[in-house]
């Protein structure tokens, strides 16, 4: 059994239509929704808020490199565009964990080498398991570490996933 952590986000075109296009992609699998936030735009390249959210996924028998294209089929099926590398798309999938797997294989680095500082993902995780484990640390106290105006910026929509 894996049990998987993703990352969606969105922030071009119809951002929470978007979203549901992946949730829908990945029903097969599904297991929790976090709550839709609202957030800054992370990096170097200058562009719109996003709206991100943190799907949790099971399958008996999903090994990590499943779980990568499957995301990469969740993308497609929302017909994902981005042009510029860290820059504007209609939609990301990103795996964040994988059980408590740790890899550095260079297609994909397990846990997400980045989720650890990104309060646009740990603010979802943290809601959708109020229990999650990032690198051994709990995601709260992950939160609890990160510069206060990183979560504030985080805000929770009234957009549900269904
Ligand atoms: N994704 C990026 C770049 N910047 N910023 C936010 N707030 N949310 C994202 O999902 C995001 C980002 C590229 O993957
Ligand atoms: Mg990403
Ligand atoms: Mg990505």
């Amino acid at each position: 059994m894996t049990a998987a952590v993703l990352s969606i986000g969105s922030n071009l075109g119809d951002r929470a239509a978007t979203l549901q296009a992946a949730v829908d992609a990945l029903r097969p699998w599904l297991r929790a929704v976090s709550p839709v936030y609202e957030t800054p735009p992370w990096g170097p390249v200058p562009q719109d808020p996003y709206l991100n959210a943190v799907v949790l996924v099971a399958d008996a028998r999903a090994t990590p490199r499943d779980w990568l294209s499957r995301a990469h089929a969740a993308e497609q099926a929302a017909g994902r565009t981005r042009e510029v590398r860290w820059g504007p798309r209609t939609l990301d999938v990103d795996v964040v964990a994988v059980d408590d797997l740790v890899s550095d294989h260079p297609e994909l680095t397990l846990p997400h080498p980045r989720a650890h500082e990104r309060a646009f993902v740990l603010v979802p995780w943290a809601a959708a398991d109020a229990a999650a484990v990032l690198g051994g640390r709990p995601v709260a106290d992950l939160i609890a570490a990160l510069p206060t105006g990183d979560v504030a910026g985080v805000v929770r929509t009234s957009v549900e996933l269904a």
